[in-house]
C-alpha cells in the first residue's frame, strides 16, 4: 500500500472502518451464519435499488469456489467522478465511508436504505478483500480493497468495453477472523431470498450460481411478480377459483399491489413487503388492506343478499380463512418500526392501501360474481365455525367439577391414566354402548356411546352439531380443549376408535365424526390418533364353532377353509348393538384379534367434503353419494 496517500479525510475513513470491525454485531446483527449472508443483501440490495430506478434487468450472484461472492449488475454502473467532498473518487468513497451510499442513489425506491442498509462500506471492512468493476462510458473501471477496507490503488481504468455495455460487479471475500464460526454460503438461503426478489420485481432476472457444486444454478423471473408468488404459495393447495385476483395502483409516488387467491384450507397466509423487505410485523399498508378487503366483502354479502341485515357482519377472520395474499407497497420514505423493525409505520399509507385495494377489489367481485359467491359462501361458512367453535368452547371451558362429572355420566372411563395405552370406543348406540362396556379392557378401554339417531335425522350443519350433547361430550373426554386452548399434550387416549355400524347410518355418523375432527381437532387426525374399527359384516357358523368375515372376500375364504362335510350358516350382522359382548369383543375389540384403520389426513378432508353432500337440503347429491357406496345402502330410506 505504499502507492496510497493519506489525507486527514482517509484517517477518518480507516477509523470508521475500524468500528466496524470491532463491533460487527451492531452494524450487521451478528458475526454467524446470519451475519455473513447479511453481507451478500447489502450487495444485492444496491443491484436491486438500481432495477427499481428502472435502469437494470439481469442480476447474477455467484458462490465462488473458495465462498467468495461475486455480485454483478446491468444497471448504469456506479458513478466513476471524483467526489467533491471528500477528494476521493465516489466509488471509494461509497466503499470507505460509512452511511455514504444512500446518498448517491438520488430519489427513487430503495432496498438498501431499510432492513440492511448499512451500504457496501461495511461489507468492505469486514472482508479480506474486495473488488469493484464499472462498466460505463466504454471503460472498465476498477479498484481493490484489502484487509477490512483499505484501498490497494486508487480506482483505476483497466480496460476498454463495448460502449453500450454498463453495470457494476462487486466480488468480495468475507474475513473468517471476523466470521469466525463459518465463511460458508448456503445456497438455500440465498436462493430462497433471491427467488422472493424476483417475485417482487416482476420482470427482473435473478440467477445464483454455484462453482463450489459444479455451476449448480438456478434462474429465477416472473414476469407475473406477485401473481406467480401467490400461485407458488397456493400449489400445494387447492385453490377454490382459477385466476388470482390482483390490483395495483399508486397514490403520491406510494404504489400499491396485491395478489390474492383463496385456497380450501383453514388458514391464512398473508405476506407483506415493503421496498422488497418483508415486513413480518405488518404496519399501515397490511392495515389498510385488510380493513379493506373485511368491509368489501361485508357491502357485497349484503347488497348481494348473501347475508341479511340482522345478521352479523363476517369478521376479518372470517374473510380470511383460507386466503393467501400478498401485499406489496413501495415508497420514496418507508419509516420501519417494531421490535425488530419490520413495521411499516407510515401513517398515510393506511388509506392509500385502503383506496386502491378496495377500488380494485370491489370492481372484481362485481365483474365476477361467480367467483364473488365463492369467496363470499367460504366466509360464511367460516363464520358460522367460529360461532360454533367458540359456543363449544365455552361449554367445555364451563364445565367442572360436579359439572364435569354429570357431563361425564356417558363416558364409562379406562382406569389408565397413561395415555398412550389408553383408548376410546366412540360407539354408536346404547344398546352397542351396552356390549362395548361388557366386552372391553376395563384397564385400557373407554367406552363413549352416542346416540346415532339424534345426529342423524338433524340435517345438521357443524354448528348446530356442536350444539348437540353428545358431540360436547366427546369434546369433554378427548380432554385437548377446542380452538385456542386446544393442546395435543392433554389428550387422553393415543387411540380414538370409531365403531359405528356397517350401514348407512353407521357410514353417516362417521362421516360427521370425521368432519369434526378434520375442522376442530386436526392435530389430532394429523397425529394418526384416529381409527376406525371393523366390526365384521358375516359370521359363519358351523357345527357349535364360529367364524367371522369382514367382507365378502374373506367370506369366501374362510368358506374355501372349511372341511367338506360342515353345513355352514351364514348370518349378516345388522348391527353392533346385535353382538353380544363376548363377540364384539372377539371381534372388533380385543388387540389380539381386531382390525382398525388408521385415519388419514386425506381420509378426513374427504370426509370433510362429503359431510357437504350428505347434510345438504339437496336431495339428488346425497342419492348419488349413496348410490356409490351402496355396500351401505340396505336399510336405507331417503
Ligand atoms: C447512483 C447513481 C448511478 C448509479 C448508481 C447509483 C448505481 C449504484 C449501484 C450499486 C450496485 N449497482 C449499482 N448500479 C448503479 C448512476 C447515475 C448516472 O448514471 O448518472
Amino acid at each position: 500500500m505504499t502507492d496510497v496517500h493519506y489525507s486527514d479525510n482517509d484517517i477518518q475513513v480507516l477509523e470508521g472502518l475500524e468500528a466496524v470491525r470491532k463491533r460487527p454485531g451492531m452494524y450487521i446483527g451478528s458475526t454467524g451464519e446470519k451475519g455473513l449472508h447479511h453481507l451478500v443483501w447489502e450487495i444485492v440490495d444496491n443491484a436491486v435499488d438500481e432495477s427499481l430506478a428502472g435502469f437494470c434487468d439481469d442480476i447474477e450472484v455467484v458462490i465462488g469456489k473458495n465462498n467468495t461472492i461475486t455480485v454483478k449488475d446491468d444497471g448504469r454502473g456506479m458513478p466513476t467522478g471524483m467526489n467533491e467532498k471528500t477528494g476521493i473518487s465516489t466509488i471509494e468513497t461509497i466503499f470507505t465511508i460509512l452511511h455514504a451510499g444512500g446518498k448517491f442513489g438520488g430519489e427513487g425506491y430503495k432496498v438498501s436504505g431499510g432492513l440492511h442498509g448499512v451500504g457496501a462500506s461495511v461489507v468492505n471492512a469486514l472482508s479480506s478483500w474486495l473488488e469493484v468493476k464499472v462498466y460505463r462510458d466504454g471503460k472498465v473501471h476498477y479498484q481493490r480493497f484489502e484487509n477490512g477496507g483499505h484501498p490497494v490503488e486508487s480506482l483505476k481504468v483497466i480496460d476498454d468495453c463495448d460502449i453500450e455495455r454498463t453495470g457494476t460487479t462487486v466480488t468480495f471475500k468475507a474475513d473468517p477472523e471476523i466470521f469466525n464460526e463459518t465463511t460458508v454460503y448456503n445456497y438455500d438461503t440465498l436462493a430462497t431470498r433471491l427467488r422472493e426478489l424476483a417475485f417482487l420485481n416482476k420482470g427482473l432476472r435473478i440467477v445464483l450460481i454455484d462453482e463450489r457444486e459444479d455451476n449448480k444454478k438456478d434462474e429465477f423471473i416472473y414476469n407475473g411478480g406477485i401473481i406467480e408468488y401467490v400461485q407458488m404459495l397456493n400449489k400445494t393447495k387447492k385453490p377454490i377459483h382459477e385466476d388470482v385476483i390482483y390490483v395495483e395502483g399508486r397514490e403520491n409516488d406510494i404504489l400499491i399491489e396485491v395478489a390474492l387467491q383463496y385456497n380450501e384450507s383453514y388458514n391464512s397466509s398473508v405476506y407483506s413487503f415493503t421496498n422488497n423487505i418483508n415486513t413480518y410485523e405488518g404496519g399501515t399498508h397490511e392495515d389498510g388492506v385488510k380493513r379493506a378487503l373485511t368491509r368489501i366483502i361485508n357491502n357485497y354479502a349484503k347488497n348481494n343478499k348473501y347475508l341479511k341485515d340482522s345478521d352479523d357482519a363476517l369478521s376479518g377472520e372470517d374473510v380470511r380463512e383460507g386466503l393467501t395474499m400478498i401485499i406489496s407497497c413501495k415508497h420514496p420514505d418507508p419509516q420501519f418500526e417494531g421490535q425488530t423493525k419490520t413495521k411499516l409505520g407510515n401513517i398515510e399509507v393506511r388509506k392509500i392501501a385502503d383506496d386502491v385495494f378496495s377500488n380494485g377489489f370491489e370492481r372484481f367481485l362485481l365483474e365476477n360474481p361467480e367467483v364473488a359467491k365463492i369467496i363470499i359462501e367460504k366466509a360464511i361458512t367460516a363464520s358460522r365455525a367460529r360461532v360454533a367453535a367458540k359456543k363449544a368452547r365455552e361449554l367445555t371451558r364451563r364445565k367442572s367439577g360436579i359439572e364435569l362429572t354429570n357431563q361425564w355420566g356417558k363416558l364409562t372411563d379406562c382406569s389408565s391414566k397413561d395415555a398412550s395405552i389408553s383408548e376410546l370406543f366412540i360407539v354408536e348406540g346404547d344398546s352397542a354402548g351396552g356390549s362395548a362396556k361388557g366386552g372391553r379392557d376395563p384397564k385400557t378401554q373407554a367406552i363413549l356411546p352416542l346416540r346415532g339417531k339424534i345426529l342423524n335425522v338433524e340435517k345438521a350443519r357443524l354448528d348446530k352439531a356442536l350444539n348437540n350433547e353428545e358431540i360436547r361430550s366427546m369434546i369433554t373426554a378427548l380432554g385437548t380443549g377446542i380452538g385456542d386452548e386446544f393442546d395435543i399434550e392433554k389428550l387422553r387416549y393415543h387411540k380414538i376408535i370409531i365403531m359405528t355400524d356397517a350401514d348407512v347410518d353407521g357410514s353417516h355418523i362417521r362421516t360427521l365424526l370425521l368432519t369434526l375432527f378434520y375442522r376442530f381437532f386436526r392435530p389430532v387426525v394429523e397425529g394418526g390418533y384416529i381409527y376406525i374399527a371393523q366390526p365384521p359384516l358375516y359370521n359363519i357358523k358351523y357345527g357349535k364353532n364360529i367364524a367371522y368375515a369382514l367382507d365378502d372376500n374373506e367370506l369366501n375364504e374362510v368358506l374355501k377353509s372349511l372341511p367338506a362335510n360342515v353345513k355352514p350358516e351364514i348370518g349378516r350382522n345388522k348391527g353392533l348393538g346385535e353382538m353380544d359382548a363376548h363377540e364384539l369383543c372377539d371381534t372388533t375389540m380385543n388387540i389380539e384379534h381386531r382390525t382398525l384403520i388408521q385415519v388419514k389426513i386425506e381420509d378426513a378432508m374427504a370426509a370433510d367434503k362429503t359431510f357437504e353432500v350428505l347434510m345438504g337440503e339437496e336431495v339428488e347429491p346425497r342419492r348419488e353419494f349413496i348410490e356409490k357406496n351402496a355396500r351401505y345402502a340396505e336399510n336405507l330410506d331417503i
